[in-house]
């Protein structure tokens, strides 16, 4: 079976992937190649930032492997948080990130916001891009304790709940995330299989 390294320090996200990857390929973390650098992320696009951290692992150690850049884009917000999600408040607090978003929506009407993920493979000297995006609404308060980062928020269209008050495997099977890791083990079955 092919490993991969998934190049990611959020865990929550290995979670996710590990759950929907199944028998395709084994993921091996970041901790058990022994890589604890703070893997740089300075770009403007999810690809630019997916891209730059499957390189780095790459290029430094050599291994197959990829990466998730992922965010939540508000509509009435320009498209914000996106790729400034994990840091918005100026900090990795999902509270002050979280109280950030809602105080700029303030009583907005428009509360369209969709979730993407970009995952950046890199085979041997082959890069592939994968994508997943899923579409719905913030809520005025957070509901729910499940999921994490803007999980408590976000409400799928056609569902009266958010993600954070879905067990795994509800989130799991309509997910940005779930859908761009489906794209990336089916090429992986078609080309390994
Ligand atoms: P790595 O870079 O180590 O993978 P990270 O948490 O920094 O982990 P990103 O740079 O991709 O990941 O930032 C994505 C942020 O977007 C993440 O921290 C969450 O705040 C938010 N986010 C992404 N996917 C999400 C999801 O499924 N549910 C809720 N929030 C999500």
């Amino acid at each position: 079976m092919i490993e991969l390294v998934f190049a990611t320090n959020n865990a929550h996200k290995l979670a996710e992937v590990q759950a929907v990857v199944g028998d395709t390929f084994h993921i091996l973390t970041l901790a058990d190649v022994g890589c604890t650098d703070d893997i740089p992320e300075t770009g403007e696009t999810f690809e630019a930032n997916a891209s730059q951290k499957s390189t780095y692992l790459h290029t430094k150690y050599g291994y197959n492997c990829f990466a998730d850049d992922s965010g939540l884009e508000v509509k009435a917000l320009g498209n914000e948080p996106g790729v400034y999600s994990a840091r918005y408040s100026g900090t990795r607090d999902m509270e002050q990130n979280i109280d950030l978003l809602l105080q700029r929506l303030g009583d907005n009407m428009n509360r369209q916001a969709r979730f993407r993920t970009v995952i950046s493979l890199r085979i041997g000297k082959e890069a592939f891009f994968f994508d997943g995006m899923v579409e719905g609404e913030i809520g005025f308060e957070r509901q729910g304790d499940g999921g994490f980062g803007y999980d408590p928020l976000f409400t799928p269209h056609g569902y009266h709940k958010t993600f954070a008050q879905m067990t795994a495997a509800e989130k799991n099977a309509i997910s940005h995330r779930a859908i761009a890791v489906a794209k990336l083990a089916g090429f992986l079955r078609e080309r390994f299989g």
